[in-house]
């Protein structure tokens, strides 16, 4: 079947066709070299253009319709690919891109693609499977790999997908992240590599390793296909080939077009004089059309002899360009004349509203919770792959259940959606992200454990930006869950804290529960708000039963029931936890009342910040005990109201306070109360947890360190600045 489709012959276009890609060509080079006039005029500041790409782009675009019916696909380009997704946006429907195109090139408040944000030809329609073109190049491959991913957990037999990626970006580990999940998933997947033999300036002898691209794809068990750049018939043959393949084995194939001038140089950041030695595919494909009798000699473009840098002092442009770069000028006038965005609207698209959640009644009167945090978070899973198109995806997540066990059991229920990911954090998160953009999609990846999600941080702040960066139209649906606390002798590397490393990046809500009940209800919670959603789970609370109970768990005096729920959650079995619950995404509560110091903590700090709270309740000292719960957005809020009251804080979590998230809390209080004395106590400020226990113990936080630092606070050992003035000095001038 592979060899035969391998060779599936394309249908044969029409003259009209063929004329439709001749005049969609040239519309795009005109706006591309109107721009470069532009450019030279001081009069458009950046841009970065495909002039060398517009012939395989629009025989790309006519196989990929004519393979898929426009159905279940999905691409992801790079900024070369303008003319591509333009031909595309025409076949499916969609008028004027070009003037988008342009909206966006003049950063206009009217450029659908970004409202002004992005640079031009970073483009997306989410509804014609376009996905969000962005700067860093890789990264392209990896939405691409997820949204196909999702596509196939979707039930979507039919689906295909294809991304864009420069020769030179070969070196990216994004590719081989992509080609790891295209081949162990057996994605429908075309990876297309545009070779011009160059990056900016960098050539291949100097910027790509990969010597074969034939045999870097086999060993991926990805077929092979390749095709002069310059020749639209070819690439037309050879994109729908490859389409066919890839839709009918539902498997990944690369394909190397090659060949490619650049013709205005790599963007007006260099020379991007119009380059008249190279091969232009215009004036191939144009001189074709006319003697297969499809055009007139007088419709195309011809090269005639001109001074100076313009490609139009080139050129006669013939019948079709003349037409088509009037419309192009026309466009251009009209954009110019466009209202610019208003800088005011930068909050807006910031991330998805928070669904109206119930505030929970006071919880404090139930009985404590029989259901560990774990046994919590399957139950978790489990109600969101039951209610909605959703996949988990983590190392280890399926056959062993999570090496915390919080995917226990989920394989046997869900054996197609649970899925053991490759030893690839980058993979397993860029995939989620991608998936997570199909509007019905919810994308549960797991990290084993947290220190390694460094090596995806960068998908991290990607998933963090595409909402806003695309005014709400990228919108990953992800909930990214992972072990973060330094616990029982994890060592360097399994004992990091995340809070201060995620809490910089923008665009992302951060949780990080303490409790069954909040880890059952903020997950549910982040899949309903369907934006991205980071959840860091101290390992310390895995296999406790923190917190109040759910509401169906067995009356505490029912000893046989609630022995019955621990056997079944230590086994590795799903509780089932019911219908309703839900915590609110931002909002903290309030786990002691008091009224002589506040307590802001989360994950493990706000456990032993409610232990030290108690233990203080017995001598008399009133503690305002805070759990965050959702640490960004913080529920400044609640802390506010607090300190109003007690006029005293101390921030406690288990990550270094230094440069991190603990410092963020202070300082707005501070900002909001000045002089009020305030504290933070975490693990102390070196590079990494020991492996010997005693070392561990005397680095991270404890309950004594905290009750050391409360009781500091409280004896007036930090003292109000803002009555007295300043009273620290150098220690240089402290004598006796
Ligand atoms: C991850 C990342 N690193 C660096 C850059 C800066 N950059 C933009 S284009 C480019 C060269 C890309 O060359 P190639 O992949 O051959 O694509 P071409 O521009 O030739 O089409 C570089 C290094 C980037 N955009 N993303
Ligand atoms: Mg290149």
């Amino acid at each position: 079947m592979s060899k035969k489709s391998k060779k599936a012959k394309a249908p044969e276009l029409t003259p009209d066709e063929l004329r439709h890609a001749y005049r969609v060509a040239v519309r795009n080079r005109s706006m591309d070299e109107r721009i470069v006039r532009l450019l030279s005029q001081g009069r458009v500041k950046f841009a970065i253009y495909g002039p060398g790409q517009e012939m395989h782009a629009t025989a790309t675009a006519l196989a990929w319709h004519k393979a898929t019916g426009g159905k279940d696909f999905g691409f992801c380009g790079h900024y070369r690919s303008g003319t591509l997704v333009s031909m595309w946006s025409e076949l499916t429907g969609r008028e004027d891109f070009v003037k988008d195109v342009l909206r966006q090139q003049l950063s206009k408040a009217t450029d659908p693609f970004s409202g002004g944000r992005q640079m031009v030809n970073h483009l997306i329609d989410i509804p014609r499977g376009i996905l969000p073109i962005q700067s860093p190049l890789g990264m392209n491959l990896g939405k691409a790999a997820g949204w196909a991913q999702a596509q196939k957990l979707m039930g979507m037999s039919n689906g295909f997908v294809a991304a864009t990626i420069g020769d030179g970006s070969t070196a990216e580990g994004d590719l081989h992240d992509t080609m790891n999940a295209i081949s162990v998933w057996s994605l429908p997947m075309l990876v297309m590599v545009t070779d011009n033999e160059v990056a900016i300036s960098t050539k291949p002898s100097e910027g790509r390793g990969i010597k074969n691209l034939d045999k870097y794809a086999k060993a991926f068990d990805l077929e092979f296909f390749e095709a002069d750049g310059n020749d639209f018939f070819a690439c037309y043959e050879t994109a729908y080939r490859a389409a066919r393949y890839c839709i009918e084995n539902q498997r990944g194939a690369m394909w190397h077009v090659h060949g490619l001038s650049r013709l205005n140089g790599h963007s007006s950041a260099g020379n991007y004089r119009f380059n008249l030695e190279q091969t232009d595919p215009l004036g191939v494909f144009g001189p074709e059309l006319v003697k297969r009798g499809v055009l007139e000699q007088s419709d195309i473009v011809t090269r005639v002899p001109g001074e100076g840098a313009d490609y139009f002092a080139h050129h006669d442009l013939g019948r079709i360009m003349g037409e088509e770069d009037a419309i192009v000028g026309r466009w251009m006038q009209e954009v110019e004349a466009e209202a610019d965005p208003d800088p005011n609207g930068i909050y807006e698209w910031t991330r998805p509203a928070f669904p109206q959640v119930d505030d929970p009644a006071d919880l404090s009167s139930r009985p404590r919770t029989n259901v560990t945090y774990a046994g919590a978070l399957r139950s978790a899973h489990k109600h969101i792959l039951e209610s909605r198109p959703s996949g988990v995806w983590g190392q280890d997540v399926g056959h062993l259940g999570g090496v915390m066990q919080a995917t226990a059991g989920l394989k046997d229920l869900f054996p197609d959606r649970v899925i053991d990911a490759p030893i690839n954090e980058p993979l397993i998160v860029g995939t989620a992200v991608g998936a997570g953009m199909h509007p019905d999609f919810t994308a549960l990846p797991e990290i084993q454990f947290g220190d390694y999600s460094l090596n995806a941080y960068h998908w991290l702040v990607h998933m963090g930006n595409l909402y806003w960066s695309s005014l709400g139209q990228a919108k990953p649906s992800v909930i990214l869950r992972m072990p973060s606390d330094p616990f029982g002798g994890g060592a360097m590397y399994h004992s990091m804290s995340l809070d201060g490393f995620f809490s910089a990046i923008p665009g992302l809500v951060i949780c990080m529960p303490s409790t069954s009940y909040d880890a059952y209800g903020l997950m549910l919670s982040a899949a309903d708000y369907g934006g991205p959603v980071v959840m860091l789970e101290p390992k310390y609370c895995y296999r406790r039963t923190n917190g109040p109970a759910f509401p169906q768990e067995p009356d505490p005096s029912d000893k046989a029931a609630v022995k019955a729920l621990k056997d079944h959650i230590r086994r590795g079995g799903i509780p089932e936890i019911g219908e309703g619950v839900r915590v609110p995404l931002g909002k903290g509560i309030v786990r002691h009342e008091g009224g002589d110091l506040t307590v802001v903590g989360w994950g493990r700090g706000a456990l032993y910040g409610l232990e030290v709270a108690e233990k203080l309740a017995g001598e008399g000292i009133g503690i305002d005990m805070i759990d965050l719960r959702t640490i960004v957005p913080p529920d400044m809020d609640l802390v506010f109201e607090s300190v109003q009251k007690t006029g005293r804080l101390l921030v406690v979590a288990d990550d270094r306070p230094f440069a991190g998230f603990h410092r963020e809390i202070q300082a707005q209080v501070v900002e909001a109360f000045p002089g009020v004395p305030t504290k933070a106590v975490g693990m102390k400020n070196v590079p990494a947890v020991s492996q010997n226990e005693m070392i561990e113990e005397h680095t991270v936080l404890t309950p004594e360190r905290l009750e050391e630092a409360a009781r500091a606070l409280l004896a007036g050992a930090v003292k109000s600045t803002g009555a007295a003035g300043w009273n620290w000095m150098p220690s240089r001038y402290i004598t006796g």
